[in-house]
């Protein structure tokens, strides 16, 4: 651990330096098929969006070719990709998220 000088003296730090987990990405991706408002719909039942939000957001996605839905740990970012592509194979729309390491 690195060492602190406080009045003169060197002092052990107050606190352990703990390493965070390693945070992760969650992208939405466009296509052009899926409608706007399943869009809208899976931003707000999975990423917890209002609707204003989630419609800015899927509109980010349809202009800029994806946007950020949101950041996690490794597993929820997972089980959260893993939900919207089902759920979007499920009714029958193209509409994929994927993930990257912050
Ligand atoms: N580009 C799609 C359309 O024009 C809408 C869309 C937005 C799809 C965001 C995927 C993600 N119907």
């Amino acid at each position: 651990p690195d060492w602190q000088a406080g009045n003169g003296f060197a002092v052990a730090p107050s606190k352990p330096e703990l390493k965070q987990p390693p945070k992760y990405r969650v992208l939405m991706l466009n296509d052009d098929y899926t409608p706007m408002d399943f869009v809208v719909e899976v931003l707000e039942t999975l990423f917890d969006m209002n609707r204003e939000r989630a419609t800015r957001t899927m509109l980010l996605v349809h202009t800029e070719g994806q946007a950020l839905c949101g950041i996690f740990t490794f597993e929820i970012a997972e089980a959260k990709v893993e939900q919207v592509n089902s759920y979007a194979q499920q009714h029958g729309h193209p509409l994929q998220c994927t993930m990257e390491q912050e």
